[in-house]
């Protein structure tokens, strides 16, 4: 019952993330293939409408969010850490370069490139989805998008100048993940990678070396049996409400949980966790009982529902 349980698409470069993490850590986990576009009513019944992949299950606990995913796996499964040396908070510092501005440009040049091949439904969901992407204009931009991205892609070339092997130098960590999966990205979608990857000698070694790691140990499960195993399973117990939280809400409050930048759907639960780092509510949901849903308090807004 305690075994990861990941939603996800292959081809999505935020799952990549979290297969890479599991891999690092040797883990068994079960794959869960959601739709590439909505609706997921088996997903919607487990995060309560949060919208982005990938989700984290673990019993009847669900975590949202690729920053909170991997904390929470570095908490239950320790050994081998995805931060070595004590590099947790650098590793999570850099996450809003490679997220945003590292990956940004990357995605507005997948979709500018291959809007003739992406299927309408996937390109009209992500209209809506993606409220930084000006779709008008993706085309028009692609020289620029392809600046930006191979400015992103000579950071990642120069953290790498020393001949270090890792980003933090001898040891694999959570790092090397936030920088390589906008890369992985690129060679996926990008017709031109080799080209554009071409002046990178370091990065395209370290690459390599990225793309050879473990997965770890996968099966795919349909989404009915994730469902079953949180009917059957119960949250753990959650870590409390800090009383000197600055938003000043008492446990068991009603409160709605929304990302801060896009698909910025509200989860609405009752508050069981409230810390410097994390949120969780408690939902009770008609067709699996009650579930324990996960944020990272970073990126999220919280308010009274
Ligand atoms: N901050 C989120 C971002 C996740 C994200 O943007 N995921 C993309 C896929 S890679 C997504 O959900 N795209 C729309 C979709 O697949 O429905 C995280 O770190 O998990």
């Amino acid at each position: 019952m305690n075994i990861p349980i990941l939603h996800h698409h292959d081809p999505s470069p935020f799952g990549e993330k979290i297969r890479l993490a599991l891999g690092l850590k040797g883990l068994a986990w079960r794959s869960v293939q959601v739709s590439m576009v909505m609706p997921r009513p088996e997903l919607g019944i487990l995060t309560g409408g949060y919208r982005k992949i990938p989700v984290l299950q673990i019993g009847a606990d669900v975590y949202c969010d690729t920053r909170l995913i991997v904390r929470e796996l570095e908490r239950r499964f320790p050994e081998p850490s995805l931060f070595p040396q004590g590099s947790l908070g650098l590793s999570l510092a850099l996450t809003p370069w490679s997220d945003r501005s590292f990956f940004d440009p990357g995605a507005g040049l997948s979709m500018g490139l291959n809007q003739a091949f992406i299927p309408k439904a996937v390109i009209d969901d992500r209209k809506s989805f993606f409220n930084f992407m000006d779709f008008d204009a993706l085309e028009s931009d692609i020289p620029h998008l392809y600046t930006q991205f191979r400015a992103g892609l000579e950071l990642v070339e120069l953290m790498l100048a020393d001949g270090r092997p890792f980003i933090l130098g001898s040891q694999i960590s959570y790092a090397d993940i936030d920088a390589y999966f906008p890369v992985w990205m690129a060679r996926g979608n990008i017709g031109n990678a080799a080209e554009l990857l071409e002046p990178f000698a370091r990065l395209r070694e370290w690459e390599s070396r990225m793309a050879a790691c473990s997965r770890g140990e996968r099966s795919e499960i349909r989404a009915d049996e994730a469902l079953a195993i949180a009917r059957t399973s119960t949250p753990i117990e959650p870590v409390g409400v800090d009383p000197k939280d600055p938003l000043g809400f008492a446990t068991g409050e009603r409160v709605c949980v929304t990302p801060d930048d896009y698909g910025k759907i509200p989860v609405e639960g009752e508050l069981v966790t409230l810390t410097i780092s994390e949120v969780a509510v408690r939902r009770r949901t008609a067709e699996v009982g009650e579930l324990v849903t996960h944020f990272p308090r970073l990126g999220y807004r919280i308010t009274r529902a």
